[in-house]
């Protein structure tokens, strides 16, 4: 039986990966780093702080940990004026459909995300309400893989790791699920999220029953 369905945020729920990219490329761009498309793979599921340590090693420049947290922070000022102007209609196709119909099946549905913005993003596509609990970057010290943020989202839900399913489109965060004793569904290419129990190309047209059934062939 399932308790609890916990859901990563940037590539799960919503696309705010562009939108990382844009605002990191400006600050590469004033650095003189060439940050890439390709790059930005290596960010996704990544802290703030690490991400722009990826982006300096690029470029092979040393800061100063000052000279990092104004870097990090003015990175962070151009991602909230695209957060800013997000809406409900970027949502991924079916993602509503499907945490609506987890709440009439009684299953607890938590966010876990590395993400500090990440109820700012929840509120401006008004979907805070589906979920029973949140954890986000700010709420937790040790970045995916370790388990600990669905290990805090499954202790908020009172469910026992071994029947909760997280949703991941990123390799760190489906080890983060696996080293918390959780099923682990793959969000995106299977080759590249292999190590998942289950992917599926997004929630379009998918059931919980229909899911649950397919994990446990
Ligand atoms: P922030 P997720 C992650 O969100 C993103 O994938 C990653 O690219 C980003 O650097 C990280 O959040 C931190 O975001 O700067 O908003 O705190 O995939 O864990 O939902
Ligand atoms: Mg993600």
């Amino acid at each position: 039986k399932i308790a609890a369905c916990l859901f990563d945020l940037d590539g799960v729920l919503v696309d705010t990966a562009r939108y990382h990219f844009l605002a990191w490329k400006k600050l590469a761009d004033e650095l003189g780093i060439d940050f890439t498309l390709e790059h930005n793979e290596l960010l996704k599921g990544v802290s703030r702080m690490d991400s722009l340590d990826i982006i300096l090693n690029i470029g092979n420049l040393q800061l100063s940990q000052e000279k990092k947290n104004a870097l990090a922070d003015q990175k962070n000022q151009v991602y909230l004026e695209y957060i800013l102007q997000m809406n409900e209609e970027e949502i991924l196709p079916g993602v509503k459909d499907f945490l609506t119909a987890l709440r009439k099946l009684g299953v607890g549905v938590a966010l876990g995300s590395a993400s500090k913005n990440a109820p700012l993003i929840l509120e401006r596509l008004k979907i805070g309400n589906l979920f029973d609990a949140v954890i986000d970057g700010t709420k937790v010290s040790k970045a995916k893989p370790d388990p600990e943020v669905f290990l805090k989202g499954a202790e908020a839900l009172a469910a026992k790791p071994a029947a909760c399913i997280v949703f991941e489109d990123a390799i760190a965060g489906i080890e983060a699920a696996r080293n918390a004793g959780m099923m682990a569904v793959g969000v995106g290419d299977p080759q590249t999220l292999s190590r998942a129990n289950l992917v599926i190309s997004g929630f379009r047209g998918l059931t919980p029953e229909h899911l649950f059934q397919q994990i446990n062939e």
